[in-house]
């Protein structure tokens, strides 16, 4: 199958460096658009073609770009979201370590689309070789003209930046993303107005995720209708999936969008290890609801995990197994995400380590018959529309989940007094 996102990604070698990566066809995408097209024909092309937003909600991106005011004076910002923490999640990484060129590519055709001259890669502190990767690529595409002034003699601008954040997950919600940028303390902004309208300082940013803006060179150079037939269902192009938990062979691969929970599970991850059984998974990162043996057979694409109750998210699972504890898996997130909230509203900064403190309360074996009564409200309480964004929401998917197909499990904690594995 074609696999154009990683195909010059090659293990234990550097990524191609410029002139190699001009030699398979690198940057031709840039010399199309900029000498070719309009830049609302390249916004109608990757409408067209059907890209969804792979940091994890799915959003249209030709759409996204649609709401950027075209007619409005003044700077406008490109953002590349590259702040890849969501757990179990090491998609992007991949890209921005293997091909960092074809990223830059896809931000100049990006740029161009909404006319941003100045644009940022805002990357997770830890991901060290990627900034090394792109700081180099980023100076060779200057020094051969792709970016800076009067690109390939087209008149179009564009300059570009790398900022690495300091390590906070919430930095991955594209309005702390803005203001951490900007200097101040990352919390999220109230949305509407959208970053289209008003981002980073307060003028038309759009946000896109490292691998949806590596996807736009293959779409200019192949076209719309090639990369729908990429795909093995309704969603277009291909997805860097991943697998993650006690299977065979945990990994990450490029695959026609579609392709069904259990055939990533069982044929690429390679099953579950001989020693355990599959007892359920998180389809896309931590923030996702489970799925169960009935769910296997679903297509992983946006619209099929959706309607199971849950989201493809990252399109990275989490595979839970029978001799691990959901209740403590559900902890360990918990943790995570309440050491995380960024503590500007109060649901998510006093309603996650609350959380937290009762699921650790059931694995000492001090749980009460009332704390189920509380974890249920909790994720009420903490769900959609009650906080400023998507962080407690997310929280609660896999907490919510588990209390529907593990309850058992959570209620033996309280009538054993201990964690049944342990
Ligand atoms: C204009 C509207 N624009 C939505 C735009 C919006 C954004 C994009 C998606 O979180 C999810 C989250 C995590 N008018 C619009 C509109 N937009 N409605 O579309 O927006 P949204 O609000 O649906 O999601 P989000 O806040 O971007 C992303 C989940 O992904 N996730 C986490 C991923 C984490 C990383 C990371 O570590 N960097 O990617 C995994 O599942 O929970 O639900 O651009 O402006 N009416």
């Amino acid at each position: 199958m074609e696999t154009p996102l990683t195909q010059h990604i090659v293990a234990n070698r550097p990524p191609l460096s410029l002139k190699e990566y001009e030699q398979v066809g690198g940057y031709q995408s840039v010399r199309k658009v900029l000498k070719q097209m309009t830049p609302a024909e390249v916004t109608e092309l990757v409408k067209a073609s059907n890209l969804k937003g792979r940091g994890g909600a799915g959003f249209s991106t030709g759409m996204k770009w649609s709401f950027v005011p075209m007619d409005v004076p003044g700077p406008k910002y490109l953002i590349c979201n590259a702040d890849e923490m969501e757990p179990g999640t090491f998609k992007d990484r991949l890209l921005l370590e293997g091909n960092p060129h074809q990223l830059i590519e896809g931000m100049i055709v990006a740029a161009y689309a909404i006319q941003a001259n100045v644009s940022y890669v805002f990357l997770r502190w830890a991901y060290k070789l990627a900034a090394h990767e792109i700081t180099k690529a980023i100076q060779e595409a200057y020094d051969a003209g792709y970016l800076g002034k009067n690109i390939l003699g087209t008149g179009f601008n564009l300059d570009m930046h790398l900022h690495t954040g300091v390590g906070r997950y919430i930095c991955g919600e594209e309005t702390a993303l803005i203001n951490a940028l900007q200097g101040k303390r990352a919390n999220p902004r109230a949305k509407p107005p959208f970053p289209q309208v008003s981002g980073l300082y307060g003028k038309p940013t759009i946000v896109n995720n490292v691998e949806t803006l590596s996807c736009l060179p293959h779409i200019v150079n192949n076209g719309a209708e090639w990369f729908k037939g990429l795909s093995k269902s309704e969603d277009s192009g291909t997805k860097l999936y991943g697998v993650s938990g006690k299977v065979k062979r945990p990994g990450t691969w490029e695959l026609p969008m579609g392709i069904t929970v259990r055939e990533l599970l069982e044929e690429y991850a390679g099953g579950m290890k001989d020693d355990v059984q599959f007892r359920g998974l998180l389809p896309g990162g931590a923030s996702t609801d489970f799925l169960v043996e009935e769910h296997l057979d679903l297509k992983m694409d946006y619209p099929s995990i959706t309607k199971a109750g849950s989201r493809m998210g990252t399109g990275t699972m989490i595979v839970l197994d029978d001799k691990t504890c959901p209740v403590g898996f559900v902890l360990n997130l918990q943790h995570f995400f309440a050491q995380e909230s960024c503590g500007f509203c109060t649901p998510c900064r006093d309603g996650l380590p609350w959380v937290e403190k009762i699921l650790l309360a059931m694995e000492r074996g001090e749980g009460k018959p009332e704390h189920m009564n509380i974890l249920e409200f909790h994720t009420q309480f903490l769900g959609p529309g009650n906080t400023f964004c998507a962080l407690a929401p997310g929280a609660m998917e896999p907490l919510q989940s588990a209390l529907k197909y593990f309850r058992a499990d959570f209620e033996r904690h309280i009538t054993e007094h201990k964690c049944p594995w342990k």
